[in-house]
């Protein structure tokens, strides 16, 4: 990198905060700029909708405890189902992402900030606000959107009441608003990373997380201007008299499910692959190793990003899709798992004879990767045209799905949340509530979600409120680990809010972990490296090699240390 770049770390001096904003806890309420106040305000929002998500879903399992649809009528209950899954990938899932994104990126490459500060702050304001929106479906007649939440015309386009302002048409506005915001977002990620890295950090000596943040912010910006112009036109369509996809005035209602799956199977990996990155950063920490086969794994995160976009038909092997069009998606899909499988080898061969620590953090990592090779398999078999035609329609898809955003996915946020939490708030969280928190995630989500996998397989289709006795079993298992998930929420949030009020004093390297935000005190500064920014001289993964990762590393180790021991 030339020193004379605008984006140089030690040339860039954004204005933040924002000139008179406060310092104190009311920052976060507040329109802020500092990529790590940003960070926690998305995952603090994220989490406050992860519980909204989850009293749908407790009531939606409360209706299926028993066969009949005797608490919610099917209609409610449709509406339930799209406001969970909406609210579980829209308002959880891709938001505490972007939260880690602000967390990890600036301090992992030793920038101030993230390139664009202001744009940050107004992309994270636009979810609370589309939150806002998406809720207030439930307020207008006729209830909230209750055509899934994929949105499919015709269905999506019907308005029986003859309302403008309705369920469907706040759903689209929130997602659209969510589409330019998460656009804005990987602008930032992708610039920052590109042009802000540290003197001497090649893309070879950059922590995988990046690498992943990079490949799937890279889908961002290539889907989600489609899937938002999409979104646009059904808008259209719904509300101004237009056809875009509406047979009866020249229009093609699978037009919308091409736009719609271009964007929304990759997203998967949007999501993924900053939980693979997750997971590739903490397992050599906690298994006291280097990262096996490093530049294979960062390489292969590109792999995925290249085939995520061309395999979306495989969403619509039952939407009348030609034969050969099935065949041609049904092995693009299946080569996804080649990168992928490198990756599950490359963290099996890590913990290969390592010095393994049963901390929480790595517990959620080991059952989210036992998770995730689960889920892998029902992948490659709904994958094959002839299952999914079978079981596509069924509960198998639901578990699948589940399988990987749960009982992965979020496996590995929670891993996150518990590896970083003493850096970033500069308090130690509690490792008894934390192993507690994991038995009951790791017990409630097996019982709720395998069960799923069964009920499919005999039959039971999805979407729906009542049910055939004969898959009575099952539903009560996932019912009762529904519950369970509901009870493990309480552990956690017990632990976060009085870790950060009292726990203890975080060093700045509590886990005596190898990278640049471990060099940092524990909260960092605001400006991270200040005047100090590191020189880079090796990888990231340096367990047991005993080499430096920076020139001079000492003097970082005693400054960290010093500004570690003053109290705020
Ligand atoms: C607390 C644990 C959870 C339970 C008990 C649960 C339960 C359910 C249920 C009963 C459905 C309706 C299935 C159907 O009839 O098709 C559903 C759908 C969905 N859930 Fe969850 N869920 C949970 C967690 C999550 C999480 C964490 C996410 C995402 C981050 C998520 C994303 C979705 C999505 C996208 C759908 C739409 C289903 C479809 O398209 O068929 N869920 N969930
Ligand atoms: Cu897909």
């Amino acid at each position: 990198m030339t020193s004379t770049s605008p984006f140089d770390p030690r040339v860039l001096k954004a204005s933040h905060p924002v000139p008179g904003a406060p310092d104190n806890w009311r920052r976060f309420f507040s329109f802020n700029t500092d990529a790590k106040v940003i960070g926690i305000q998305y995952i603090a929002v994220a989490l406050l909708f992860l519980l909204v998500g989850g009293v749908l879903a407790m009531i939606m399992r409360g209706e299926l405890i028993t066969p009949p649809a005797d608490l919610v009528d099917p209609t409610v209950y449709n509406g339930l189902y799209t406001m969970h899954g909406t609210v579980m990938l829209f308002l959880f899932l891709f938001p505490i992402l972007n939260g880690f994104n602000n967390l990890l990126i600036p301090v992992m490459i030793g920038a101030p900030d993230m390139a664009f500060p202001r744009l940050n702050a107004l992309a994270f304001w636009m979810f609370p606000v589309f939150g806002v929106i998406l809720m207030a479906s439930f307020l207008v007649p006729g209830g909230p959107s209750s055509s899934g939440w994929w949105a499919y015309p015709p269905l999506s386009l019907q308005n029986p009441l003859g309302l403008l302002l309705n369920g469907q048409f706040l759903w689209i506005l929130a997602v659209a608003l969510s589409g330019i915001s998460s656009i804005l977002g990987a602008v930032n990620f992708v610039t920052t990373i590109i042009r802000m890295r540290a003197p001497g950090m090649g893309w070879f000596r950059m922590p995988i997380f990046c690498w992943t943040a990079a490949a799937a912010q890279i889908i961002q910006l290539i889907g989600l201007p489609v899937l938002t112009g999409g979104a646009v036109m059904l808008l259209f369509d719904l509300s101004f008299g237009t056809s875009f996809y509406r047979p009866e005035g020249g229009g093609d209602p699978m037009l919308y499910q091409h736009f719609f799956w271009f964007y929304s199977h990759p997203a998967v990996y949007v999501m993924a692959l900053p939980v693979f990155g997750i997971f590739s950063e903490i397992l050599p920490v906690y298994a006291r190793k280097p990262l096996f086969g490093y530049s294979v794994v960062a390489v292969a995160s590109f792999a995925i990003t290249g085939l995520s976009l061309i395999v979306w038909v495989h969403h619509m092997f039952y939407s009348g899709t030609p034969q050969w069009m099935r065949n041609v998606f049904m092995v693009t899909t299946m080569l996804i798992a080649v990168p992928t499988g490198i990756k599950v080898f490359a963290w099996i061969g890590t913990l290969w004879r390592g010095r393994i620590r049963l901390s929480t953090p790595m517990l959620f990592c080991l059952g989210g990767i036992v998770n995730f090779i689960f889920a892998g398999i029902t992948g490659v078999m709904l994958a094959t045209v002839p299952v999914d035609i079978h079981v596509g329609n069924t509960y198998f898809v639901v578990g699948h799905f589940h399988y990987v955003i749960f009982s992965t996915l979020t496996f590995g946020v929670f891993a996150a949340i518990y590896h970083w939490f003493p850096k970033f708030t500069g308090r130690m969280m509690v490792e008894s509530l934390g192993k507690l928190h994991f038995v009951l995630t790791f017990v409630g989500s097996t019982l709720n979600f395998l069960p799923m996998h069964w009920a499919g397989l005999m039959g039971m289709p999805r979407r729906v409120a009542s049910y055939d006795p004969e898959f009575a079993l099952a539903n009560v298992l996932a019912s009762l680990g529904a519950f369970l998930l509901g009870v493990a929420t309480i552990p956690f949030l017990l632990n976060v809010v009085s870790s950060w009020a009292r726990g203890a004093k975080a060093p700045p390297n509590p886990w005596q972990a190898i990278g640049l935000e471990w060099l940092l005190p524990s909260p960092p500064p605001v400006e991270n490296f200040e005047d100090h920014v590191p020189t880079v001289i090796s990888g990231p993964y340096g367990y047991g090699l005993n080499r430096p990762l920076v020139e001079d590393q000492q003097r970082y180790v005693d400054w960290a240390e010093a500004a570690g021991r003053i109290e705020p």
